[in-house]
């Protein structure tokens, strides 16, 4: 508490000396060189994902010479609010926000805004009144991810079985849109039912811990499939059902977002049974962005998409677990 109240009062000290901004946010200097200083507040380091990308975006400020203030916002809103503002005050170039929930942020971007301070969204979307309070969002369809999910289910499952449903984090963005997307494409398939859903906060143990829940519940007989909405849930869930003395792969078919490495090897184990690939290496994207709007005054595009592919039994190999740096 200390730490960020010494950190918003350097800040708002910046801010006095600091010059201002052009109309458009194109900083005077910018072309010649001066550094671009970036905030980037990041949700946490609650998934291999996550953690993944902070490293991309870390990595990449370093590799260009951009000056990242990087802020942790342990998984809460509040925190990253403080954070928004506090890269106001010190008069960024541009803000990078990775929001952990969809709603709640009209003030903040409203403030980023008056203050000409154009900012990019990252890998999580949000919902807000009216057009304009952000510039960009970087990332993944996760509505898609979602119906691809259910399509692999409905190609390499068929069409009856009870699906138990690891939810992402409670109002967060991917969660909504991949419970979405899967249940967009199953409603035509009535054998297809989610019997069980619950969220697991997108972290490995609270996977574990709601698997064994469901492993207990009077439904546990007719879960035939566990649909999570990131690999880390599934990842506990596995040792879950393990532990309840089932086969993870086989009794039950898995099948969850992002594509990381535990969760490629577990498919080439046998133990999982696929994974809709979410990309988390976007600096390079995100540095592109700002560059070309800082360097070479062009506008910000309101989206730029990442790619991604699905990953099972029949793609994976040794070669590609050990390619995969996340
Ligand atoms: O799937 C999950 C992470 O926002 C797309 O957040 C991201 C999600 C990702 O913690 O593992």
């Amino acid at each position: 508490m200390k730490k960020l109240l010494t950190l918003f009062v350097v800040s708002m000290m910046v801010f006095a000396v600091s010059c201002k901004k052009q109309d458009g946010g194109v900083q005077e200097g910018g072309a010649q060189g001066a550094k671009i200083r970036v905030g980037f507040s990041q949700i946490g380091a609650e998934s291999d994902w996550r953690k993944a990308s902070t490293v991309s975006i870390q990595e990449e400020a370093a590799k260009r010479g951009i000056e990242l203030l990087f802020s942790d916002a342990q998984q809460k809103q509040e925190n990253q609010i403080k954070a928004v503002r506090s890269f106001i005050a010190q008069d960024v170039d541009v803000i990078c926000l990775a929001p952990v929930v969809a709603t709640g942020w009209e003030d903040v971007l409203k403030e980023a805004k008056a203050a000409k301070i154009p900012v990019i969204l990252i890998d999580r979307k949000v919902t807000v009144s009216e057009d304009g309070l952000y510039s960009c969002y970087i990332g993944s369809d996760c509505t898609e991810e979602g119906r691809k999910a259910a399509r692999w289910v409905i190609e390499n499952v068929g069409e009856n079985a009870g699906i138990a449903e690891l939810v992402g984090t409670v109002g967060s963005g991917p969660a909504i849109e991949r419970k979405k997307g899967f249940e967009e494409i199953i409603k035509d398939h009535p054998g297809l039912k989610i019997i069980k859903s619950q969220s697991g906060d997108f972290t490995r143990s609270q996977g574990k811990e709601v698997m064994e829940q469901f492993l207990k519940s009077p439904e546990k007989d007719q879960i035939k499939v566990l649909y999570a909405h990131n690999d880390d849930m599934a990842l506990g869930a596995i040792q879950a059902i393990e532990e309840a003395g089932k086969v993870p792969g086989k009794d039950i078919i898995i099948i969850s977002c992002d594509g990381v490495k535990e969760m490629f090897k577990m498919i080439l184990a046998g133990k999982a049974n696929c994974t809709v690939e979410c990309n988390p290496m976007i600096g390079p994207q995100l540095y592109d962005v700002i560059e070309s709007y800082k360097k070479e005054g062009q506008p910000i595009p309101p989206r730029v998409e990442s790619i991604e592919g699905v990953f099972d039994s029949k793609n994976i190999t040794q070669e590609v677990v050990d390619g995969r740096r996340y």
